[in-house]
Parts: structure tokens; C-alpha cells; sequence
């Protein structure tokens, strides 16, 4: 048995946490070999805590053998010391009323303070998964924040908007979700998301040979995919939780793990400046992990005008966000 790694989670009393943390101790993100410490991160308000201490003792009502301690914390020190990775779910809601404008301000002084504390109490070797809304701008200001910690550390999550296109393009085509490949997402995690089809396969087909009907790919799936969450706040009365939570096992493990050849994942990661997208805003892109800890920016995939103008579209709306945070940054 490996050493246990320590998985800070941020929100943990929260939807996504509930149904996420059991999956992480029961070995589905980092292997069926590898012991984890959770450190579970809330806020300093009494029902989320209580709320917390029940989501611990069900943790240990599961009798997980990989689970090798858990820590409740409101503390950002306690919270993120040592973690090898960490996970911040947690941030504030729109509530009624609420312009975007404020929610990128108040979600931002968050994740400056979270930051921070990852640069200053984290383990050197400090990987960052961003799921919490704008999770894109939130990765940006962390990133911004933690002095010394490499921009590479820090990804935010589009893969539950990847897995979301895979499947609709498997109904559509009326075949099993593995004979899909290649679904990408560039951009923001917002509804200026770009679903890409051109480089998705189908049995290793073109999309568009299997689904000869362009208005659906480029008019419905396009919508479907970018309108999915709200369309299940409208039938659940609640965000995405079991399929967010999914997508961020899949995060993580693909990102620990080698791609296979030929393959890429969607994961919003600092721009090069590939594909014109500006240095330094957190984009999604294809990404191929080596295993090690490291990741590359699946370079020179064809583009074409419908991609390019959608994509400059998001990034317009990424610049945007950046420039209502930045002056948050000393
Ligand atoms: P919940 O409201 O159920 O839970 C959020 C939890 O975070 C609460 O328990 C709250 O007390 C806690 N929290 C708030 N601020 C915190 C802080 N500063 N430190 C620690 N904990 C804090 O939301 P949930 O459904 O779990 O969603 C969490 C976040 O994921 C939201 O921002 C949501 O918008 C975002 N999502 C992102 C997705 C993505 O694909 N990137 C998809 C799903 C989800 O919508």
C-alpha cells in the first residue's frame, strides 16, 4: 500500500460534496491502491459545520480501506496543510437579484484568501481542481494568489459540459457512449462555451457523416450542451451534484493518469496563447496529461470560421471576467 496523500475539499457539507467524497475514498480518483486523508473545508457558520460532522460520520459508516484520516476544518491553514491536491468546490451562490458583476467580486475575494493559504500551507507538490462558479475566473484569482505555486498547478472543470456533449451526440446517433471520441469544450465554463463536433468522432468517423444534419450540431446540441445546467435546476430544483461530482473524478484521474495515445481531455488551463487565445486567462482547451504530473496543450487541430467566432466569443467574455476581478490583486 502507498503512502495516503492528503485531498483538501472546499464545500464539502455541500450537493457536490455529498456526492463526491465517498467516491474519492473509495479509490475512484487516485486508484484503488492509494490511501487519502480528506481534509473537508466549510465555512465558519454553524449549520454547514453540523452539516459537515454528518457528512464525516457517514464517511466513517462507510469503512472505507483507503481511508486513512479525516480532517473538518473552517481553518484555511488546518485545511489545506500538506494537501497534494485541492479541490475547491465550495463558493458563493447567485442569489435573487444578484448581478454577475457582484458574484465575481464576492467569489473572488474567496479564492484570493484560498490562494493564498494553498501557497502557504499546501504540500510542494500541490495540484488545484476549480468546479466552484465562475470556476474559470475563480482558477485565475487562486492562481494570481498563490505566489510560488506554478500556473500549471491550477486547472479548472469543463469536463462535466465534455461529458455532457458525448452523450448527447450518442443518443443522437443512437450508438453506445464509448463509440464517441474526442468531444471537446474550448472556453469558459459558461453558456459562451464552445462545443466542438469538428474533432469528434463517431466509430472513428466524422461527427458530421454519422449526423448528416448540420442544423441540429451547430443549432440544438450546441444549446442543449451550454443550457444543460440550467435545464436541470428547472427539473431538479437543484444544480448538477451526482454528474458534477462525476466529472470531477474524471478530472483528476485523467489528469494523474497518461493519456492514452491519440486522445485529449477537455480542462480549462492557463492559455499559451494557443488558438488565439490571450497568454494567461484559464481557457479550455484539449490537454493530454504525460502521468507525471504534467500536461501539454494538444497543439494544431484544424480550425475553421464557426469555431474561430464562437471561440473568440468566450474569450471576449473570460477577458471580461478577468478585467471585473483583477483589481482585487495587490
Ligand atoms: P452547494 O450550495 O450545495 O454547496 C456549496 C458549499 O460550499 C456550501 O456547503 C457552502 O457552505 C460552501 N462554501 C461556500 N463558500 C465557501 C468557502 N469560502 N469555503 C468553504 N466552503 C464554502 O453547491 P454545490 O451544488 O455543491 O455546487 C458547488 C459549486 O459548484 C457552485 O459554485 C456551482 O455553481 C459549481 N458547479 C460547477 C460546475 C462545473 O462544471 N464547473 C458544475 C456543477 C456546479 O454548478
Amino acid at each position: 500500500m502507498k503512502a495516503p496523500i492528503r485531498v483538501a475539499v472546499t464545500g464539502a457539507a455541500g450537493q457536490i460534496g455529498y456526492a463526491l467524497l465517498p467516491r474519492i475514498a473509495a479509490g475512484e480518483m487516485f486508484g484503488p491502491d492509494q490511501p487519502v486523508i480528506l481534509h473537508l473545508i466549510e465555512v465558519p457558520v454553524e449549520k454547514p459545520l453540523q452539516a459537515l460532522g454528518g457528512v464525516a460520520m457517514e464517511l466513517a459508516d462507510c469503512a472505507f480501506g483507503l481511508l486513512a484520516g479525516v480532517v473538518q476544518t473552517s481553518d484555511l491553514a488546518e485545511g489545506f496543510g500538506g494537501v497534494n491536491w485541492a479541490l475547491l468546490v465550495g463558493s458563493k451562490p447567485r442569489g435573487p437579484g444578484m448581478e454577475r458583476n457582484d458574484l465575481l467580486k464576492d467569489n473572488g475575494k474567496i479564492f484570493v484568501g484560498q490562494g493564498q493559504a494553498i501557497a502557504k500551507h499546501a504540500a510542494k507538490d500541490v495540484r488545484v481542481a476549480v468546479v466552484g462558479n465562475p470556476c474559470n475566473t475563480n482558477c485565475w484569482i487562486a492562481l494570481q494568489s498563490a505566489k510560488g505555486v506554478p500556473a500549471s498547478r491550477f486547472t479548472a472543470m469543463t469536463r462535466l459540459d465534455q461529458n455532457r456533449a458525448q452523450a448527447q451526440l450518442a443518443a443522437k446517433a443512437g450508438v453506445p457512449i464509448s463509440a464517441v471520441a474526442g468531444t471537446l469544450i474550448w472556453g469558459n465554463h459558461s453558456s459562451t462555451q464552445v462545443p466542438d463536433t469538428f474533432h469528434a468522432t463517431i466509430n472513428g468517423q466524422p461527427v458530421n457523416e454519422v449526423i448528416r444534419d448540420k442544423e441540429w450540431l451547430e443549432g440544438e446540441f450546441f444549446k442543449t450542451v451550454q443550457q444543460r445546467g440550467a435545464a436541470i435546476i428547472a427539473a431538479r430544483g437543484s444544480s448538477s451534484a451526482a454528474s458534477a461530482a462525476n466529472a470531477l473524478i474524471d478530472h483528476v484521474r485523467d489528469l494523474v493518469r497518461p493519456t492514452p495515445a491519440g486522445q485529449w481531455r477537455s480542462v480549462c488551463v492557463e492559455s499559451d496563447g494557443s488558438y488565439g487565445v490571450p497568454k494567461g486567462l484559464i481557457s479550455s482547451f484539449p490537454v493530454r496529461a504525460d502521468g507525471q504530473g504534467g500536461y501539454q496543450i494538444v497543439k494544431g487541430l484544424p480550425m475553421n470560421a464557426f469555431l474561430e467566432s464562437k471561440i473568440a466569443a468566450t474569450v471576449k467574455e473570460l477577458e471580461m471576467e478577468r478585467d471585473i476581478v483583477s483589481s482585487m490583486l495587490t
